[in-house]
């Protein structure tokens, strides 16, 4: 049986609520989703802090230069970041900079195709960009639970790799996709519930009976 993983996205903005939601549904989750509210509102630091309670995904959406992206992405590694999140708009150049600092820590690298929020500017391109990342050696795509015929589509160039989804919850997204998904990113439908505990074993049971 397919096991699909919980991911918390944790974009709150003080260290202490930070580490106390994590320990709260350490039991329901595989990873922790740090992004850019988290660490400029607490440092780097927060990134080794929380990896003793959950291996962490760096969210830094690294959309530069190779010579910059690489930069990013050693911080994050050396900070004790076990993957990274690399925008594949930014090109083949890029990623592969940033996949060459990930292997020397033994690291991963999903590659963003579009965003949840707009398909704007993605359209045509999201197909492209998943191929590049299979191309790449890349560990996972980042594909938007808000359109899932778009998963569906996505999942059939990726194939065995990893397909992380956010937007289900605050954002609509719909659980059909984890027909598709290896990993659910799931962030304010839990850090902003009365009971975070309680609605991680909720989301993680349902991931479990869906499977
Ligand atoms: O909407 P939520 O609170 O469940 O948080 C979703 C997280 O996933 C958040 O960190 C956001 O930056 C990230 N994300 C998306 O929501 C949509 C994307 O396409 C990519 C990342």
């Amino acid at each position: 049986m397919r096991k699909i993983e919980l991911v918390l996205a944790l974009d709150v903005l003080e260290r202490e609520k930070a580490l106390d939601i994590a320990n709260d549904v350490k039991d329901y989750i595989s990873h922790i989703k740090v992004n850019y509210p988290l660490v400029l509102s607490c440092g780097v630091g927060i990134i080794g802090e929380l990896s003793k309670i959950k291996p962490v995904i760096a969210d830094f959406k690294i959309a530069d230069i190779p010579y910059t992206s690489e930069i990013i992405a050693r911080i994050a590694f050396e900070n004790g970041a076990k993957a990274v999140i690399v925008h594949g708009f930014a090109g083949r150049e890029t990623v592969k900079a940033v996949l060459n600092v990930a292997k020397e820590f033994d690291g991963e690298v999903y590659v963003v195709t579009e965003l949840t929020s707009s398909e704007e500017f993605f359209k045509g391109i999201s197909d492209k960009i998943a191929k590049m990342a299979v191309e790449l050696g890349c560990h996972g795509i980042i594909a938007p639970s808000t359109r899932p015929e778009r998963v569906k589509a996505l999942k059939e160039i990726v194939g065995d790799i990893k397909i992380l989804c956010p937007g289900i919850g605050a954002q609509g997204g719909s659980l059909e996709v984890v027909k598709y998904a290896t990993h659910i990113i799931v962030g304010r439908a839990i850090y902003n519930s009365k009971n975070p505990k309680k609605s991680a074993e909720e989301i993680y049971k349902k991931l479990s009976q869906l499977d």
